[in-house]
């Protein structure tokens, strides 16, 4: 692994040529401005924002750490590729040999070079943006963790679940039910049990890519990133919580979960592109303990609308989930698997297989919108042949506008998996809608005599792209 912490990650990052440094930005709403600006582009720029308004130089801030291929490859340790295929194929395989590996508790973390106790904690002191206008407040958890133990399991879990700021030592959290941290915090709820919790708000984007995937029920993330690493992650024990903390952290808080006197939170933007869920009053955590490195920094990662940053990582993880499952469920000739980034990466699920036989196409689309990783909140699922690259949306949709006929190839499935998140639901009904099934491939019975593509060859076009390609598409046009 080229990076053992956020530093050096940012080193790397800016040795790609992929880091752009921003001084002088307001955290009131231009901090989030600038964000949306650059996780809209496919492989737009990572930001380290430095000298911040109204901060010392040195509190920093860094956004849209995981929307290039770049960059989702040197985290996790997969070479991008040439295209989004590629990485995700790469990724399929690199997936299947992870196995967990627990963590190495160590003394020492440059966390403590700065450690605030009781009414010492002053969390605005870090330059916390206000994302955007309607925000419910400053949110200083986006890419963070945060950390809960299962009182009766004993394993610990980092979930990415979103933290806001109320006052100087009081965070509020928003989890959503079935989520892991939301059921460890209900144990100790329904049974009035103290709980305690800890919170990173900045570390390596590993950490936040971990928190914020599906990695299963009981394994802590830290084992999974362990995993990824191929090398044990080293923790720290926090001296309140007795929590697993990661060590190469840059702010970690520690505190209370008080259930009894709940705060207005929210709203704040989702992954649909809406602000769905409503404010609302949820738990507040008293902090007892802040630690921070000397100038740290905060890793931020606001969702909202698409494309986002959570899109892009995403997408890649899930698609090749889902061609997983696809493939265990024992459908043939998969050729690729593509989240549309604009979908949020769950609502447009793109699908292309070489057809071997009458009802394959409808097979791979069931199976698709219906497994466990591609299930939850979809809307469309499109099937293409395999000359179509999933992941090349204007191929996808030339191929679904020619290559399918509305009354025949459109089928509809009711009844499924979605949520209160889901922007066609009214609010306060349930979390049921629709799936729109869409046959793009050629018609299975007479393929043979659909119309040629008025195309050249791939390999003409690519060796033809060899030899002018670059003059044709960058530079200053000379040869
Ligand atoms: C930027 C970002 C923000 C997120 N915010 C929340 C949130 O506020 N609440 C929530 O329940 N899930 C949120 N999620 C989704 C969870 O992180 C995700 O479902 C993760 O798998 C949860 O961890 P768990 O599987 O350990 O429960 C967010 C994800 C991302 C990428
Ligand atoms: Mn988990």
């Amino acid at each position: 692994m080229e990076f053992r912490d956020l530093r050096e990650w940012i080193s790397q990052t800016e040795a790609m040529g992929e880091l752009k440094t921003l001084k002088g930005c307001d955290w009131n709403l231009e901090i989030g401005a600038i964000t949306e600006l650059v996780m809209r582009r496919e492989d737009g720029p990572a930001v380290l924002f430095d000298e911040i308004k109204d901060y010392p130089k040195g509190y920093r801030l860094l956004a849209n750490s995981l929307s290039s291929r770049n960059r989702i490859g040197l985290t996790l340790n997969v070479p991008p590729g040439e295209s989004k295929m590629d990485f995700v194929t790469a990724w399929r395989d690199r997936y299947k040999k992870i196995k967990p590996i627990p963590p190495k508790v160590v003394k020492d973390s440059p966390l403590f070079e700065n450690v605030y106790e009781e009414k010492d904690i002053d969390l605005f002191k870090f330059p916390t943006p206000k994302w955007d206008e309607h925000d419910g407040g400053r949110y200083i958890g986006t890419g963070s963790i945060d950390i809960t133990q299962d009182p009766d399991e004993g394993w610990i879990n980092w979930g990415t679940y979103r933290v806001m700021i109320h006052d100087e030592n009081t965070v509020g959290f928003y989890i959503s039910p079935g989520k892991h941290g939301r059921i460890q915090r209900d144990k100790y709820l329904n049974t009035g049990r103290p709980c305690k919790m800890a919170m990173s708000f900045g570390h390596d984007p590993l950490v936040f890519l971990a928190g914020s995937i599906e990695v299963p029920y009981g394994v802590p993330e830290y084992e999974f990133i362990g995993g990824v690493r191929d090398e044990a992650l080293e923790v720290i024990k926090g001296e309140y919580s007795g929590l697993t903390i990661p060590a190469n952290a840059e702010i970690v808080v520690e505190g209370d979960v008080i259930f009894d006197a709940p705060r207005s939170e929210g709203p704040f933007g989702e992954w649909t592109g809406y602000y769905a869920s409503a404010e609302r009053h949820e738990p507040i955590v008293k902090i007892k303990r802040l630690y921070h490195r000397n100038n740290p920094i905060i890793l931020g990662s606001p969702p909202g609308r698409p494309p986002a940053e959570l899109g892009w990582y995403r997408s890649y993880l899930r698609s090749a989930l889902i061609w997983d499952e696809m493939e265990k469920a024992g459908v043939p000739d998969v050729k690729g698997v593509w989240l549309m980034v604009s979908g949020g990466s769950r609502l447009v699920l793109v699908v292309s297989i070489k057809q071997r036989y009458p009802g394959h196409a409808k097979q791979a689309a069931v199976v698709a919108s219906q497994c466990h990783a591609g299930a939850y909140l979809g809307r469309y699922v499109i099937v293409v042949d395999d000359d179509i690259d999933p992941s090349v949306t204007d191929d996808v949709i030339w191929a679904m506008a020619t290559r399918s006929d509305p009354a025949t190839d459109i089928d509809i499935i009711r009844r499924c998996w979605s949520g209160p998140l889901d922007p066609i639901i009214q609010p306060g009904k349930k979390g049921l809608n629709s799936r729109a099934i869409i046959d793009a491939c050629r018609p299975f019975e007479w393929m043979s005599e659909f119309p040629p593509v008025a195309e050249s060859s791939r390999e003409v076009l690519q060796a033809t792209a060899k030899k002018w390609g670059k003059i044709l598409f960058s530079g200053n046009g000379k040869a």
